[in-house]
């Protein structure tokens, strides 16, 4: 992906964007600390065809999040817990897994960890929150305010959007990709071509990848998967991929596979998309 040209702070109102960071409801904190979660969003210098910018702003979040260590006196140099990002749209609710190696120790703090997340809104009401736990389906040892956000993050330009998740492997990658009837090919080694944009990529584990094909001339596009790197991984890795027209999901997505163990560098087609 090419480097962000500025970061924008998203307590401003831009376009369609409106985040209603007053309105935030600040939930009854647990006991002890309470997860920091801070937003900015990204411009980037990409390009429609006609020779627009690609208003990556009005729909991609940086997250940024501050979490304790569940448990800092075993081996204090690396994490220890479960914490995942909670985005809810029109009450469909997805969590966002952080892998071990997305959090970096806070400079000069003994148990207090950071990352950075990039998310990917739809339009309409979002509310996202940070919780974490010692492990999966442990009781909650703190959580973030609650923010909520609302806009039009596809209105007018954005015929299809695809998204893929691999939600059972920590480290694997998996790398989507768009293919349009000329070859052109987006996916994270050309993250911006034929109107197809990457908006994120995801090398951690867990994914969500997301490509928005932002051309609005009908054609014939190819979906597809690659395994990267099973960096570590020797079990199966089941993914799906999910595949929104205008706006509203295909019936029959999402479109799942299982990777085997073996399959690193294969590739597989969930579906051809004609617009
Ligand atoms: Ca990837």
């Amino acid at each position: 992906m090419k480097p962000f040209k500025r970061i924008v702070l998203l307590s401003v109102t831009v376009g369609l964007l409106q985040l209603l960071l007053p309105g935030c409801v600040v939930t009854e904190p647990l006991p002890g600390p309470v997860a920091e979660i801070t937003l900015t969003g990204s411009v980037s210098e990409s390009e429609y065809t006609d020779g627009a910018y690609v208003p990556f702003f009005d729909r991609v979040l940086v997250v940024h999040g501050v979490v304790t260590d569940t448990d800092p006196m075993n081996s204090p140099d690396d994490w220890d817990g479960y914490v995942y990002i909670e985005l809810t749209r029109l009450g469909d609710t997805a969590h966002y897994i952080l892998s071990t190696d997305e959090l970096t120790k806070v400079e000069g703090s003994e148990n207090r960890w950071e990352f950075d997340r990039k998310l990917r809104l739809h339009s309409g009401w979002n509310t996202l929150r940070i919780f974490v736990s010692a492990f999966p389906g442990d009781s909650l040892t703190e959580k973030s305010e609650l923010i909520n956000l609302t806009g039009d993050w596809t209105y007018g330009r954005e015929p299809v959007l695809c998204y893929l998740e691999w939600n059972d492997a920590d480290f694997a990658d998996l790398n989507l990709h768009t293919i349009d009837q000329y070859n052109n090919d987006c996916s994270a080694d050309d993250p911006n071509v034929g109107g197809m944009v990457l908006d994120i990529g995801d090398s951690h584990g867990y994914g969500p990848e997301y490509i928005t094909i932002t051309n609005d001339q009908t054609g014939t596009y190819s979906v597809e998967v690659n395994y990267v790197n099973a960096n570590g991984l020797t079990t199966a890795l089941p993914c799906q991929v999910h595949v929104l027209v205008n706006g509203t999901e295909l019936p029959q997505s999402p479109f799942t596979h299982t990777f085997a163990p073996d399959d690193v560098g294969e590739t597989w087609q969930a579906v051809e998309v004609n617009y």
